[in-house]
C-alpha cells in the first residue's frame, strides 16, 4: 500500500468508493435519502471526480441522530464504542466493527513506522484512556508494530517522568502542550530530557499547534516531535507525519481527501487553505462519506521525498468554528501562537481572553515569561511588553492588550489546552 503509485492508488480508491456508495444506498437509511434528495444514484459515479456529486455529512448529523442511528448492521457486529465530551451540545458515539478496530490500528501503525519507530522501542501513550479515543488508538497501533506500551494515561505528571526513565522509554504520545508541561517538569525535578533519559521521538497532536512550537520543543528536549491527526468521528487518532516533517500522509487506500471553501462548498486546488472534508473508504458500522470536520488546512499530492504518493495535509491552522472575531477582523488562536512564539524571552503558555465593552471588542493575551526573561526591573518588562503588543498588533491586524505573567502561573492541561476564554459568550 505504501509504495504504490499515484495511479494505482486512484484506482483503488475507485473501487473502493463505488462499492461503499453502493452499499450506503442499499443499507443505509440517513444516506440513502441524503442522496435521493440530491439526485444522485450510486451509477452516477464513473469517476473518482463524481464524489463531489455526493452530500455532505455533518457533525450535526451524527448529534441528530445520537446515539445510534446512523450505524450500519446491528449491535452484534460492533465491538467497541467511544464518546465524544460533546463540549458543545450533545456527544458524539462512534461504533466500531472488529474489521473498524483493525484498520484503525493498523493505519496508526503504518504512521508510526512512517516516523522510524518499531520493535526496539518502548512507547509511552500518555493520551487520555477511556472513551475519548487518543489513548486506546496509539495502544493499539503501536502494540501492531511490535513497540512495547506503556498505558500511561494523562496526570501525575512526575510519574510520567520516573517511568519514561525507569523503563527507558524511547517516544511518548501526547498533546503537544502536555509535552511542554512535561518538560517544564522534568526541569523542575532536576532530570534532563537528552541526558537522562531515552526518550527522542514525540508523537503530538489532539489540538492545533504551530511549526514555531514544533522548534521550541524540539530545542528545548533535543527530541523530534511529530503531528499526529485525527478525529473521534472518522476512528480516532490515524494519520502522522513521515520522518521528512512536511504533511501528514493521508493513506488514500483507508480516506479520500479534499479541502473545500468552507462558504460555498466548491473544493479547492493543491496548496489552497480551505475545509478538510474526509470521505473513509472503508469504515464499516460508521461510513463517513465527504464529511465536513470543520478543520483548516491544504492538501498536496505531490510525491513526498519519503517517495509515498498517498496524499498530505498541511498541518492544521485551526477549525471553522474556532475564528474569533474581533470588531470584524478574524483572529485565529493559531496565529496567536505563531506571533508568541517568534519571541524569544516569552515562554510556551498563553491564553487569549475576548471581551465585550459596551460595543467594543476586546482581546488580551496573557502570556508566560521564559524564566531566563523574567526580570524584576519595571523597564525592561514595559519594553518587553510594547514589543509584544506592536507584534500581535502588526500580525493580526487588530488591537491588543497584553499582561505578562510570571513563569508557572497560567493553567497547566493534560488533555487539550484550553487557550480562549471567550467572555462575549457567558
Ligand atoms: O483528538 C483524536 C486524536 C487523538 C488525534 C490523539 C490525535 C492524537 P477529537 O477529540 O474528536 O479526536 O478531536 C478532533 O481535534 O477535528 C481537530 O480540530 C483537532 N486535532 C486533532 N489532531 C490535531 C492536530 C482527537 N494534529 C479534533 N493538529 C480535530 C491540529 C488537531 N488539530
Amino acid at each position: 500500500m505504501e509504495e504504490m503509485s499515484r495511479a494505482e492508488l486512484e484506482a483503488l480508491q475507485f473501487k473502493l468508493l463505488k462499492t461503499l456508495v453502493y452499499r450506503l444506498y442499499s443499507f443505509s437509511d440517513f444516506y440513502s435519502s441524503r442522496m435521493k434528495m440530491a439526485k444522485v444514484h450510486p451509477d452516477d459515479i464513473r469517476s473518482l471526480d463524481d464524489i463531489s456529486k455526493l452530500p455532505f455529512m455533518y457533525k450535526k448529523d451524527l448529534r441528530d441522530n445520537y446515539p445510534d442511528k446512523m450505524f450500519i448492521g446491528n449491535q452484534e457486529d460492533l465491538v467497541r464504542y467511544h464518546v465524544s465530551s460533546g463540549t458543545t451540545g450533545k456527544p458524539t458515539v462512534v461504533g466500531y466493527t472488529q474489521r473498524d478496530l483493525d484498520n484503525w490500528s493498523t493505519s496508526v501503525a503504518r504512521g508510526l513506522t512512517s516516523i522510524g519507530l518499531g520493535r526496539r522501542d518502548v512507547i509511552q501513550v500518555s493520551y487520555g484512556y477511556g472513551l475519548f479515543t487518543g489513548g486506546l488508538g496509539l495502544h493499539y497501533g503501536a502494540e501492531k508494530i511490535g513497540a512495547t506500551v506503556v498505558p500511561a494515561s494523562v496526570g501525575n505528571t512526575e510519574r510520567q517522568i520516573e517511568l519514561i526513565q525507569d523503563l527507558k522509554v524511547t517516544a511518548v504520545a501526547c498533546t503537544p502542550s502536555y509535552m511542554v508541561h512535561m518538560s517544564e517538569v522534568a526541569q523542575k525535578m532536576g532530570v534532563d530530557i537528552q541526558r537522562d533519559t531515552r526518550l527522542r521521538t514525540a508523537i503530538l497532536g489532539a489540538e492545533p499547534w504551530s511549526e514555531e512550537m514544533r522548534t521550541r520543543i524540539q530545542d528545548n528536549t533535543g527530541i523530534k516531535a511529530y503531528d499526529i491527526y485525527g478525529t473521534s468521528e472518522l476512528s480516532g487518532p490515524l494519520f502522522t507525519e513521515c520522518t521528512e516533517q512536511n504533511g501528514i500522509h493521508i493513506w488514500g487506500d483507508l480516506a479520500y481527501v479534499e479541502v473545500i471553501d468552507p462558504d460555498t462548498g466548491e473544493r479547492l486546488g493543491p496548496g489552497e487553505k480551505g475545509e478538510l472534508v474526509i470521505t473513509m473508504l472503508q469504515k464499516e458500522a460508521l461510513p463517513m462519506i465527504r464529511y465536513r470536520i470543520g478543520d483548516i488546512t491544504s492538501y498536496h499530492d505531490d510525491e513526498c521525498a519519503c517517495g509515498r504518493c498517498h496524499t498530505r495535509i498541511s498541518r492544521i491552522t485551526g477549525r471553522v468554528d474556532d475564528m474569533l472575531i474581533i470588531r470584524g477582523i478574524n483572529v485565529f488562536p493559531s496565529q496567536v501562537e505563531y506571533s508568541l512564539m517568534s519571541i524569544p524571552e516569552l515562554g510556551e503558555h498563553f491564553q487569549i481572553v475576548v471581551d465585550r465593552k459596551g460595543a467594543l471588542d476586546t482581546m488580551m493575551v496573557r502570556v508566560e515569561l521564559k524564566s531566563t526573561a523574567f526580570s524584576d526591573k519595571l523597564d525592561d518588562l514595559i519594553r518587553l511588553k510594547g514589543k509584544v503588543v506592536h507584534v500581535l498588533r502588526n500580525d493580526l491586524n487588530v488591537a491588543v492588550d497584553v499582561e505578562l505573567v510570571s513563569p508557572g502561573t497560567l493553567a497547566r492541561f493534560e488533555g487539550k489546552a484550553k487557550r480562549v476564554l471567550d467572555r462575549r459568550q457567558i
